[in-house]
């Protein structure tokens, strides 16, 4: 009976736990949007090195956020290490850098279609809001996400991580997913 009652209770704590892989090239905002989810605060940063790991208290989910490096030698030597028991994947971009738009949609279809990645649900960030070059709905188009619209659980939102602007109607999407998810 008390091992019933265990289980029973570690099942419930192991789904409220959730690993939220965040990845994006570097400058996209990663590390800035993590610390304004975590501390309602825009911080001056530095540029990852290696990872940073926080937990967030979320609607009765644990989020645990998983901020790597996006530089190029990460993307291509250390990222695939982390792909493993990831229940979301958070992927932002920066909508004011067009130069470099083709970079980050290169690096967004490695993820959609990485065999190693299951299908877990994904998080677009269209950050710098603020700034944006394109509206979302465009950036939407250029990355050519309306092929995975339906078939994948995606969803593109629009940003700012200065002030948080779109940053909870973003994990209000994640975690309504998260909550009924089974592994
Ligand atoms: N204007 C504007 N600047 C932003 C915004 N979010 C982040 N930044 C700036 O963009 C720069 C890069 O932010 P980071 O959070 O360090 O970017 P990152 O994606 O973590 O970069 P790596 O750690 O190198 O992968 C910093 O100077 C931030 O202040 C935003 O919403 N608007
Ligand atoms: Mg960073």
């Amino acid at each position: 009976m008390g091992q019933i009652i265990l289980k029973a209770l570690y099942s419930f704590q192991s789904q409220k736990e959730k690993k939220i892989l965040m990845l994006g090239i570097d400058d996209a905002g990663k590390t800035t949007i993590l610390y304004q989810l975590k501390l309602n605060k825009a911080i001056q940063l530095i540029p990852t090195v290696g990872f940073t790991v926080e937990k967030i208290i979320y609607k009765n989910l644990e989020l645990q956020f998983w901020d790597l490096s996006g530089n190029d030698y990460s993307r291509k030597f250390f990222w695939h290490h982390y792909y493993k028991n990831s229940n979301a994947l958070l992927f932002v971009i920066d909508s004011s850098n067009i130069e470099r738009f083709s970079e980050a949609k290169q690096t967004l279809n490695m993820l959609l279609e990485n065999p190693n990645i299951p299908d877990i649900p994904i998080l677009i960030l269209a950050n710098k809001q603020d700034i944006a070059a394109v509206n979302t709905e465009r950036l939407q188009e250029q990355l050519e996400l309306n092929q995975y619209i339906g078939v994948r659980q995606l969803h593109i939102q629009g940003c700012c991580a200065l002030n948080g602007d779109g940053l909870k109607e973003g994990l209000n999407w994640l975690s309504n997913i998260l909550i009924k998810q089974k592994f």
